[in-house]
């Protein structure tokens, strides 16, 4: 089991990657979706929260990432003596007519299977994404966290129609007639994740890439009217037993599991690693459940997170445990100091389960 750190795209930077090394990750997520273009005033030092017009624009349909952009990122992370585990998240502008069902699904299928074969060829092992309409939408930010520090939570259920040329919360199509997206059935959204991994999961086998689902963030059945797909630890394996591929893995959130209202945590870190799909995991604790939670400390919420590493290391989990997302602490560097302290605390967890 290997210790990691997340890094948005505007942070994926030389100094960040010392910083994770720094702090005892040997491994690097990326992010390359910039979820900060444009948004209206967001901090870009700490995870997007946005508002009704979601967190930001969304990038250029027409420009995939290319091999040489995944390529040199991997080389730049090596160089800091670091190895690239994942590139986190699709951009919208690459497959919302995928999770639309809409006119350039098509094409936009063919935009995911050569960004999952450039990724084999550049050597990247897992590419995570959230199969959702809403996306992560509905939270919201303040001092919830020990000592007042700032984080994110939830403070009821978040369901104002979704506008034409918004999905996964970013704004895609800013020229989109007004009006709202209709909202579909539980049924369809399933319907429509089914297609996507029977075509994309050939093609992720052959070229040595897993894709990993990460759950719904916030886990409720329905944001902006429209449903989930995994917000109760029991619908993951519904997904699992979508396809057999040894492809199909899941981007295992800690933090996003224990909101859900049913299941024991426990009993899902057991039962999914269990079961060899773990792609990797976001390692983050909570207070409460949806619709009304808070995001905490990595010693400070619900959830015995030693007891979670030492699941995984019983059902001898060789993966990657990144934070996914900390509070922000009071200082000069607050995304850093947050993320240094999660660190420090998962090392000792790691060193000291072996
Ligand atoms: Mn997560």
């Amino acid at each position: 089991m290997n210790l990691g750190l997340g890094l948005y795209r505007h942070m994926l930077t030389p100094t960040n990657y010392e910083f994770a090394r720094q702090a005892g990750a040997t491994h690097i997520v990326a992010h390359l979706v910039d979820y900060f273009k444009d948004g209206t005033a967001q901090k870009v030092d700490d995870q997007p929260t946005g508002t009704d017009r979601g967190w930001g624009r969304a990038g250029d349909p027409n420009q995939l990432w290319t091999l040489a952009e995944l390529t040199d990122l991997r080389r730049g992370i090596e160089e800091a003596g670091l190895k690239l585990e994942a590139i986190e998240n699709l951009d919208p502008a690459h497959w919302h007519d995928i999770l639309l069902d809409g006119p350039r699904r098509t094409t936009q299928l063919e935009g995911v299977k050569t960004i999952i074969r450039r990724m084999g060829e550049a050597g990247i092992p897992i590419l995570g994404y959230n199969f959702s309409l809403a996306g992560v939408a509905g939270r919201t930010k303040s001092n919830y966290a020990r000592g007042n520090a700032t984080s994110v939570g939830m403070e009821g259920a978040y369901d104002p129609p979704m506008p034409r040329g918004m999905v996964w919360n970013m704004i895609y199509d800013e020229h989109a007639t007004t009006g709202t997206h209709p909202s579909i059935s539980s049924e369809e959204l399933w319907r429509r994740l089914e297609a996507f991994l029977n075509e994309v999961l050939p093609v992720a086998e052959a070229a040595g890439v897993k894709l990993a689902a990460h759950p719904d963030d916030p886990p409720m059945p329905t944001v902006r009217g429209q449903p989930r797909l995994v917000y109760q630890p029991a619908h993951y394996q519904k997904l699992i037993d979508l396809n057999p591929s040894p492809a199909n893995t899941l981007e295992f959130c800690i933090g996003s599991l224990a909101e859900m209202t049913e299941g024991d945590i426990y009993e899902a870190v057991d039962t999914y690693s269990r079961q060899n799909r773990l792609g990797y995991v976001h390692f983050r604790n909570v207070r409460g459940k949806v619709p009304f939670y808070r995001e905490t400390f990595i010693d400070d919420g619900e959830v015995d997170m030693l007891r979670v590493v030492q699941i995984l290391r019983r059902n001898r989990f060789a993966g990657v445990l990144i934070p996914d997302h900390t509070p922000q602490m009071s200082c000069g560097a607050p995304w850093h100091a947050g993320m240094a302290y999660a660190m420090g605390f998962m090392r000792a967890a790691l060193l000291t389960t072996k």
